[in-house]
């Protein structure tokens, strides 16, 4: 029995409501596949009679095959339902009827930052955007880190940013968060869950998960910000293909080879000492002892001010 006193202003849709948003679940309205299942963009209007503002949402439909999907939808309701942030994706509700589980999220019209930073959509992104993207979506970090029990994202990466019209980040996807309380009474999980390229070392070899996993991954969504390269690709190396992180890590803290890394996009649009600021940051989120990094705290505060020079 499912009971949402705890949640906060969090509205029960029935299916046949959610079914009327979205057209039917209408391939018209078909956003994408994310997690564990199928997004849909939908209209909440005054017609509905359902106390609602008038707007765009997100609806996610999750597997129903009581599984992964399940245990992803709960995890969201009871993680989302309790936090609200300016730079968490905010859930405006759920569904839960027969095996039916679906959630609702207020609609971010610029879909996720893997699609604009890979050039899904055609031109470069500006340094400075870069920059804001970045810095929203560590204030939600730092926000979850934060809290009496910390939480930890454990996913980020940059297919679970989400993105507004004028580039405020969200994050979103929060099936895999974890306050840590599922392994018992430690922090050492039983088996690794995350994404390849985004995970800390520490994490993959022995399972600690601490909130300096999340500074880690962010080092490596900075870092492919500096470079417009994806953390999963191989890159050469003399012989040896390496991942984005070992290759970049030795010029990350050289400033004389900084430059050979960086986006060529971004060639003369940026302020050198806004680039080292970030590159000397992505090198410090992205050490090999966790103690080394930075907190999400220390990297807000130093994100901010690159802001504020001029490209
Ligand atoms: O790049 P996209 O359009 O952004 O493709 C993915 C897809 O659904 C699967 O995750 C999009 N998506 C997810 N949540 C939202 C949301 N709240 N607002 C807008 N698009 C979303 C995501």
């Amino acid at each position: 029995d499912f009971s949402n006193s705890f949640l906060t202003d969090i509205h029960i849709f029935t299916l046949e409501e959610l079914k009327t948003i979205t057209q039917g679940f209408s391939k018209h309205n078909y956003l994408g596949e994310g997690g564990f299942g199928e997004v849909y963009k939908g209209f909440v209007d005054d017609s509905l009679k359902i106390g609602l503002k008038a707007q765009p949402v997100a609806v996610k439909a999750l597997k129903q095959d009581g599984g992964q999907g399940h245990r992803e939808w709960l995890a969201e309701v009871i993680i989302l339902g309790q936090l609200k942030h300016p730079h968490l994706v905010n859930l405006i509700g759920y569904c839960c009827e027969d095996d039916h589980r679906l959630l609702v999220y207020e609609y971010m019209e610029r879909g996720n930052l893997e699609d604009h930073l890979f050039q899904k959509y055609g031109g470069a992104l500006p340094w400075l955007t870069r920059v804001k993207i970045l810095l929203g979506a560590a204030k939600g970090l730092d926000f979850l880190h934060k809290g009496k029990k910390p939480v930890i994202y454990r996913d980020f990466k940059p297919s679970n940013i989400l993105l507004s019209s004028d580039y405020n980040s969200k994050l979103s996807d929060f099936g895999l968060a974890t306050d840590g309380s599922e392994a018992e009474d430690s922090n050492f999980t039983k088996s690794v869950m995350g994404t390849e390229g985004y995970a800390a070392p520490e994490y993959i070899s022995t399972g600690n998960l601490t909130t300096m996993s999340d500074v880690f991954s962010f080092g490596v969504v900075l870092l492919e910000m500096l470079t417009a390269r994806k953390a999963v690709e191989k890159y050469r190396s003399s012989q040896r293909g390496r991942n984005l992180v070992e290759w970049a890590r030795p010029m990350l803290k050289d400033p004389n080879k900084l430059e050979r890394i960086i986006d060529p996009s971004l060639e003369g649009r940026y302020s050198l000492e806004g680039i080292r600021k970030a590159a000397a940051l992505a090198y410090q989120c992205l050490s090999h002892n966790p103690k080394s990094r930075p907190t999400m705290a220390t990297v807000v505060k130093t994100l901010g001010p690159i802001i504020d020079l001029k490209d």
